[in-house]
């Protein structure tokens, strides 16, 4: 067997030194099925507890400093004061979550509705969310849309599309230089026969509309089966709009669950070509955010294990030898070029990943070191009647 190398052992330790994954605050609320949500002891009350157990997350990992929050499931009357508080507990806010699919006036569409009075209602949200951005400095508003029809016939697909520029058109123009717009697609659900952002080309081409601060957000769960995402990855970042994942690991349909736990091959050629397209850079423009929910197990310790998937995937991502794939890819040799991947993929890397946190003064298992601080058992105690995520809040 050829040993994997990188280019250099200690650039790969100093990527993943500066990782930075987002937690999604609604992670930690209880969520469940369309079937049944069950409640977990110790679940936040607030924003305020939501970031609290992020923290917690962060504290045990080293490499998930900031938290994407969602108006109105994060509504606080001071956002200053809620990013001081990240600040207090060492870590910040990120990423603002729009939410235009939960109000009664949203039964046929936001954006996209032929009633201008809704869409009215829905693009006030979304400035609504730049000022909480103000507030927080965060860099990106992420929109995803649950608009679209159930029959064909219901509404007209084209003029959705002309809302939705629109609307996105007002929305970019709010946004101050520095803040960018994550728009991001989904192939289905809530809507089941034509969904208006269903696709990353859908996305890529209203985001060419509005401008260079408009990037595209790939939800891991929001494709069709065998979809080839890492494609998808490679050709954004080549195209310079590749804004942000949201992370999470599908069977069926959105499923949200724990990424790299249904296929941690997936997320390690995705993580491939990441690296490959510079976008592990310091200078990163890429937001690495989990998208995911809990429903039956910890969720604190679902998230610490998550963000232990993203990073070993990062790692044998890492360990692919650009000198030796490039050589093989060039002579032809096909069965070479893909032992050179396959090879980082089967290396081991958690012994490199707790050495790595040990040297960061971390305990090398964060799962294990999370457990044993009583952090669950003393939230469990001390909070009572904890929120639900959001969905039928
Ligand atoms: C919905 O399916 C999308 O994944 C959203 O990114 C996200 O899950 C939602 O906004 C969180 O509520
Ligand atoms: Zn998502
Ligand atoms: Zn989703």
């Amino acid at each position: 067997m050829v040993t994997p190398h990188a280019a250099s052992h200690s650039d790969t330790l100093a990527v993943l030194r500066r990782q930075h994954i987002e937690l999604p605050s609604w992670a930690f609320g209880n969520s469940g099925t369309r079937f049944k949500v069950f409640g977990q002891p110790g679940v936040p009350r607030d924003p305020w507890e939501k970031l609290a157990d992020a923290a917690q997350v962060h504290r045990h990992t080293g490499v998930a400093p900031t938290v994407a929050l969602h108006i109105p499931w994060d509504r606080v009357e001071d956002y200053s004061a809620l990013a001081d508080h990240a600040r207090d507990l060492g870590i910040g806010i990120g990423t603002i979550n729009a939410n235009v699919f939960q109000d009664d006036d949203y039964r046929l569409g936001s954006v996209t509705n032929s009633d201008p009075r809704v869409r009215r209602k829905a693009i006030d949200h979304l400035l609504e969310c730049v000022d909480v951005m103000d507030a927080t400095g965060s860099r990106d508003l992420k929109l995803w849309f649950a608009d679209g029809t159930n029959y064909p016939g219901q509404d007209d697909l084209r003029s959705r599309q002309d809302r939705l520029a629109e609307a996105l058109r007002e929305v970019y123009g709010r946004l101050a230089p520095h803040q960018r717009l994550q728009l991001e697609y989904k192939l289905f659900e809530p809507a089941f026969y034509a969904t208006d952002v269903p696709d990353w080309g859908t996305a890529y081409a209203h985001c060419l509309e509005l401008g260079e601060r408009a990037v595209v957000c790939v939800d891991t769960g929001h494709h069709a089966a065998h979809t080839n995402i890492e494609f998808i990855v490679a050709f954004l970042l080549r195209a310079g709009r590749l804004g942000a994942f949201d992370f999470n690991s599908r069977f069926y349909a959105d499923d949200d669950l724990m990424v790299g736990a249904a296929d941690p091959f997936q997320l390690f050629r995705i993580m491939y070509e990441v690296v490959r397209g510079g976008a592990m850079a310091a200078d990163t423009q890429v937001a690495f955010m989990l998208d995911q929910c809990h429903n039956i197990e910890p969720k604190i310790a679902g998230q610490i294990r998550s963000v232990m998937n993203v990073q070993e995937a990062t790692a044998k991502a890492l360990l692919v030898d650009p000198d030796a794939l490039a050589r093989a890819q060039e002579a032809g040799d096909v069965l070479g070029a893909n032992a050179v991947l396959m090879d980082a993929y089967n290396t081991d890397v958690r012994p490199l990943l707790a050495d790595l946190r040990e040297e960061q003064g971390l305990h090398p298992d964060p799962m294990a070191a999370h457990a044993a601080s009583g952090y669950a058992e003393r939230v469990a105690q001390e909070r009572r009647g904890g929120a639900q995520a959001g969905w039928g809040a």
